[in-house]
């Protein structure tokens, strides 16, 4: 504890005192970036260094485009109930362009957007939240006259890396159901020069975007991605393995109807079509927001219905039962609770006396079981 506190010392103190302002002591500054760290996989020995980070005066430039999607990304790093998350994604990044938060309009926000791209030519990061139409040219979604294709076949090619935030952005979400009318589809089919990472969700995570972007500035690279281009840390484990109701499930104990004694107990959700056991993502142990234990899906008593993954999500019934890949019971079941970091959270899951090593919580069991070339600080983008 007290190595850590010395070897943060040098924290930008207009951000300790921006942080304070906003009711955030230094130390549960330091319990946050301890959280995060975790969750990025990375050893507690990185914390310093994802504070520096943070507090970092330099800022990368972002642009970051809507196409066919509802806005629900943006809307959920919005309102993520603790300002820590978007302020420091804000506080992290300049960004320059962006459809929804931007206060000028017409041909006056065009040409700031063409500006910073040519200003940052081949240095910005390229967020792109939302499928892109292909079929006819890609006329089912212009903007100033242009079409989505046409755009991110500009801008994404001159960034230095493409965040696709989203299932849209992924792999085309929920506007690719069959039969897919516009031909949506995700970046990565169009841009292939560059690389592109996916963060799939509907909507995504925003302790995902942070995590990744952190990542990013901290180390200079990229995380370690999977076969669909997702970080590890962020995707690595299925819902099924760390969720609240897995003993449930090992013990045989299902809700069958919503509202029947079983749902009422909180037993497993799978016969009413939890598709937790064929999707990858971390729902289940870092949660969605920070109210409390039960801010994701299934802790508020309805199935996953796989929305963060492709061929699942919008493609299987919503009743329909799923694939089990894993049915042998972990060895140990993720804590629940929503215990609070000194008001501080990560999704809810608890960081609180993580500093000396000893991390408790659900995203710090999650990183612990990575396997170690998941853990270690390597890309292999
Ligand atoms: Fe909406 Fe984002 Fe879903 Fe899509 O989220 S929440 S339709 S993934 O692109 O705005
Ligand atoms: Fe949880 Fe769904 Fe798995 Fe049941 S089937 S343990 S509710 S993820
Ligand atoms: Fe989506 Fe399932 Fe998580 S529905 S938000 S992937 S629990």
């Amino acid at each position: 504890m007290g190595q850590l506190l010395t070897s943060t010392e040098s924290l930008d103190i207009s951000i300790s005192e921006e942080l304070e302002a906003q009711g955030v002591s230094r130390r549960n500054f330091l319990k946050f970036c301890t959280a995060i760290t975790a969750a990025m996989g990375l050893p507690a020995s990185m914390v310093a260094k994802v504070a520096e980070t943070i507090t970092s005066p330099t800022r990368t430039p972002v642009i970051w485009l809507h196409f066919q999607e509802c806005t629900g990304c943006t809307e959920s790093l919005l309102r993520a109930t603790h300002p820590t998350v978007e302020e420091l994604v804000l506080d992290m990044i300049s960004l320059d362009y962006s459809e929804t938060l931007c206060a000028a309009a017409g041909h006056q926000v065009e040409k700031s957007l063409n500006d910073s791209a040519t200003l940052n030519d081949g240095k910005y990061i390229l967020v792109v939240e939302g499928s892109i139409p292909v079929k006819e040219n890609g006329i089912y979604c212009k903007i100033a006259d242009r079409t989505a294709l046409d755009i991110l076949n500009d801008y994404g090619n001159r960034a230095a890396a493409v965040v696709a935030i989203g299932s849209c952005a992924s792999w085309g979400g929920v506007q690719s159901s069959s039969p897919n009318p516009t031909g949506a589809t995700g970046v990565h089919e169009i841009i292939t020069e560059k690389p592109v990472i996916n963060l799939p969700g509907c909507p995504a995570s925003p302790y995902n975007l942070l995590s990744t972007i952190l990542y990013y500035l901290t180390l200079g690279k990229l995380p370690q991605l999977d076969s669909k281009a997702r970080p590890k840390f962020a995707y690595g484990r299925l819902i099924h393995e760390h969720c609240e109701r897995r003993p449930h499930f090992d013990a045989g104990r299902f809700a069958l109807e919503f509202g029947d004694d079983g749902h009422r107990e909180g037993y497993c959700l799978y016969k009413l079509g939890c598709k937790g056991p064929e999707t990858y993502n971390n729902c289940s142990s870092i949660l969605y927001g920070d109210v409390g234990s039960g801010a994701w899906p299934v802790g508020t008593g309805h199935p996953c219905f796989g929305c963060s993954e492709e061929g699942v999500g919008f493609t299987k019934y919503i009743h329909e039962q799923s694939a089990v890949f894993t049915d042998t019971p972990p060895a140990s079941y993720a804590q629940i609770s929503g215990d609070k970091a000194g008001g501080i959270t990560i999704g809810g899951a608890a960081v609180a006396g993580a500093v000396g090593g000893v991390i408790v919580g659900a995203s710090a069991m999650a990183a612990k079981k990575m396997k170690a070339e998941e853990t270690a600080p390597e890309s292999d983008a």
